[in-house]
């Protein structure tokens, strides 16, 4: 598996709070992202006059907590500029909403549009028609294909967090026994490849060996498809040891079902603090020993910084480029798996009963 590397210079702020790893975990959120919290998301175009550029955003889908907070972040370093927001959240994490969504922000004029991609491929003929339109194209979360967008603005590396969720299911099933992934949507880029790079490393490294992979189930980001998964895999699978979701949504509503049932099934992956704190405790009461994300403020944040560099012609995206993003500091622009560019936000912070109440009020 080839290493990802990241490029990524922070400031002291940042690093304190960021940079806690898989191993340990963050005791206190990052201070400029305190503040962030503090600031209400803006889900219409911001109340500028004169010159303001418009920047958009178009989620994976409405209804879903971590959009919103990858908004928030998005909008306060946007709007904290003067520049104008249009959030774009489509009614389902399909392509087919995201292109009606990119479609409308190109007739609007916008000056770029950021997206949170529910397919890798899909989108390429409407971003397409957006650049040569003028308008910058970058991603953030979730990925398309790189000639389709400049860069892509993205949490821990693909590998980094594939290899908390690996450990994490290795330690909380005692080192064997079945397994379950409960993902998003089947063409999800983000969760695609964490999953292809999960398999990958237990492939590659004899510790994973007794653990065993029964089922990749789909729950769409929707919490009633999530929570019919979780109940059928439970059905399925009478020895299963671990569920591992690495969907905020999925993890909420599986947390949940365990939770209530009083499954002897443990959960971990990626989830909200804010959604997960009831879940999380290492006794028979709850259902999630711990858990994994990165600051998603601040990762919205930091697309929004991309966002503003790319239209006014400082940045393009290309490997080695330094970004300024604001109270994040000075970012580079490295390489993901496949070569791609890519900046990202930092390693993901793992989340357990020690600090999982400081964290609940900040996302
Ligand atoms: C869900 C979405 C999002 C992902 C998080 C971890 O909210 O699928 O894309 O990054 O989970």
């Amino acid at each position: 598996m080839k290493k990802q590397i990241v490029s990524v210079l922070l400031t002291a702020t940042m690093a304190a709070g960021l940079l806690a790893g898989c191993g340990g975990s963050s005791s206190e959120p990052a201070a400029a992202s305190s503040a962030a919290a503090e600031t209400a998301a803006s889900s219409a175009a911001a109340e500028t006059t004169g010159e303001a550029k418009t920047y958009a955003l178009v989620t994976k889908s409405a209804g879903n907590p971590f959009m919103e907070l990858l908004a928030q972040g998005f909008t306060e370093a946007v709007e904290g500029a003067g520049g104008q927001v249009v959030i774009q959240n489509p009614e389902s994490a399909t392509a087919d909403a995201q292109i009606s969504a990119i479609n409308s922000l190109i007739s609007q004029g916008v000056d770029s549009i950021c997206v949170s991609a529910n397919d890798a491929n899909a989108l390429s003929a409407v971003l397409q028609q957006a650049k040569d339109a003028g308008i910058q194209v970058l991603t953030t979360d979730s990925d398309v294909e790189a000639s389709s967008r400049s860069v892509f603005v993205g949490p821990a590396g693909v590998d980094d967090v594939a290899v908390c969720l690996m450990d994490a299911i290795l330690d909380i099933s005692g080192g064997e026994g079945q397994y379950a992934i409960l993902s998003a949507t089947s063409q999800a880029t983000n969760q695609n490849a964490w999953i292809d790079s999960m398999k990958a490393l237990a492939e590659s490294d004899e510790k994973y060996a007794n653990l065993e992979l029964v089922e990749v189930a789909y729950g769409d980001d929707e919490p009633q498809k999530s929570t019919d998964q979780t109940q059928a895999l439970l059905q399925k699978y009478p020895d299963l040891k671990v569920i591992c979701a690495p969907t905020t949504v999925g993890i909420a509503a599986a947390a949940k079902v365990l939770q209530d049932q009083g499954s002897s099934v443990k959960l971990t992956g990626l989830g909200l603090p804010s959604e997960m704190q009831a879940y999380i405790g290492t006794d028979d009461a709850h259902s999630c020993p711990y858990m994994y994300l990165w600051n998603n403020i601040d990762l919205g944040k930091l697309a929004g910084y991309a966002s503003m560099a790319l239209v006014d012609g400082s940045f393009t995206g290309a490997e080695g480029e330094s970004l300024e993003a604001g109270d994040l500091g000075t970012v580079t622009v490295g390489t993901g798996l496949n070569g791609e560019t890519v900046v990202n936000v930092g390693a993901p912070f793992r989340f357990d009963a020690e600090n999982i109440a400081e964290w609940a009020e900040l996302m």
